[in-house]
């Protein structure tokens, strides 16, 4: 016979902590205190994601009493009734019409408790405001575009939204099915070739708030990032004054004037449109709409480029301005921007004449 009074080895405590240990830091990974994520779900800034992340609340709340019921009723069963010697069989139940109704219904009625406020959400959050500040997106493998139809604006990468206003993005697709996604202001919805979706947002603080493209686009979706930059009325009426203005055209003589030259020459322009005004004395550069890469004519005034992954971290403007231009599909996998095998003077040239476009 075993000797089964002697202490417990060593390994059989490791064995039962260590899954232990894993699982809690498995659980603190996605711990609610942690909420410096810039993509949070949980993180909501603005109504309509307050509203979404309400609705997810309520249904966790629920589902957990209904843990706490389910298995408190289990453990009791399996604890009242356990087998011992001796013991009768507990009363059997089965048939009991009563009783399974009841359990029947109870379910029922909290799904239908759920489904009120989630299916009037699910409706609201997909409506836009009449009054609502109108913006344009148009998916593209890798980056969005964002029109402003009131104010004759288009940019990319980077959509600017006044605080507090009610926006309205009508989205569709140039190429296969996005997802536009800014947790912070509302739930993805798709952006599909020839059909519009409609996606309401609205931001309560002034702030920066991360997107992601939420549906595999290609190559190079997960660097299809977006920012929604919220900025305060006044600021944001400045910001549609200043991209309603025209950049400075650069002096002859000067790098950035060879940068625009080499832009004209290296067929950059069938694809980027860059526009001086109807009064500049070069032509207008408007790029043709087949097979376009991003507007550049306010390019300066946008931080974030190349589907708002450029700069990565730790590197500078100018630096990921140079490897982009360098070898576009080596920064960006499967990149529509191909490698134009410019040399190092062309790309200095060029990244000054890019400097310019505010
Ligand atoms: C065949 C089309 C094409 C040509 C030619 C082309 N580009 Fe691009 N360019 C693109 C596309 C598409 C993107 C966006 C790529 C992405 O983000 O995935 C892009 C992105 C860029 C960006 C970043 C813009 C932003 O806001 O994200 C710059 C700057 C740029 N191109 C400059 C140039 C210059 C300078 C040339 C010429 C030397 C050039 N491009 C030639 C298609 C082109
Ligand atoms: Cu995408």
């Amino acid at each position: 016979m075993p000797d089964t009074t002697r202490r417990r080895p060593l390994g059989h405590l490791v064995r039962r902590i260590l899954p232990l240990a894993g699982l809690s830091l498995l659980l603190s990974a996605c711990s609610l205190v942690r909420i410096d994520n810039p993509q949070n779900a949980w993180d909501p800034r603005g109504p309509i994601a307050e509203r979404l992340d309400g609705l997810f609340w309520m249904v966790f709340w629920i589902a957990v009493g209904v843990f706490v019921v389910v298995q408190g009723a289990i453990i009791f069963a399996v604890v009242k009734f356990r087998d011992r010697p001796g013991r009768a069989m507990p009363k059997q139940v089965h048939g009991n019409a009563k009783l399974e109704i009841t359990w029947t219904l109870i379910p029922a009625l909290i799904l239908a408790a759920v489904a009120v406020p989630t299916v009037r959400g699910v409706f609201d959050l997909t409506r836009c405001d009449s009054g609502a500040l109108q913006v344009n997106i148009t998916g593209h493998q890798w980056w969005f575009e964002y029109d402003y139809p009131d104010y004759g604006i288009t940019t990319a990468n980077v959509m600017v939204i006044p605080v507090d206003t009610p926006v309205c993005a009508s989205m569709t697709s140039e190429d296969v099915i996005h997802s536009f996604w800014v947790p912070a202001l509302n739930g993805k919805r798709y952006l599909i070739p020839g059909q519009t979706t409609v996606l309401p947002l609205e931001a309560s603080e002034a702030g920066e708030y991360w997107a992601q493209c939420g549906e595999f686009c290609g190559l190079s979706h997960a660097l299809m990032r977006a920012r929604v930059v919220a900025l305060p009325p006044d600021e944001f009426d400045a910001w549609v004054a200043d991209q309603q203005t025209y950049p400075a055209e650069p002096e002859p003589g000067t790098p950035a004037f060879e940068g625009l030259q080499i832009f004209q020459q290296r067929g950059c322009a069938a694809c980027h449109g860059v526009n001086y005004g109807p009064d500049s004395e070069f032509t207008n550069l408007l790029a043709p709409d087949a097979f376009n890469g991003p507007e550049l004519t306010k390019f300066a005034t946008r931080d974030v480029f190349a589907g708002a992954y450029l700069p990565r971290d730790g590197e500078t403007r100018r630096e990921a301005l140079a490897a982009w231009l360098a070898n576009p599909p080596d920064v960006k996998p499967g990149s529509f921007m191909p490698n134009l095998g410019l040399t190092q003077e062309e790309i200095d040239k060029l990244i000054e004449w890019l400097e310019t476009l505010k």
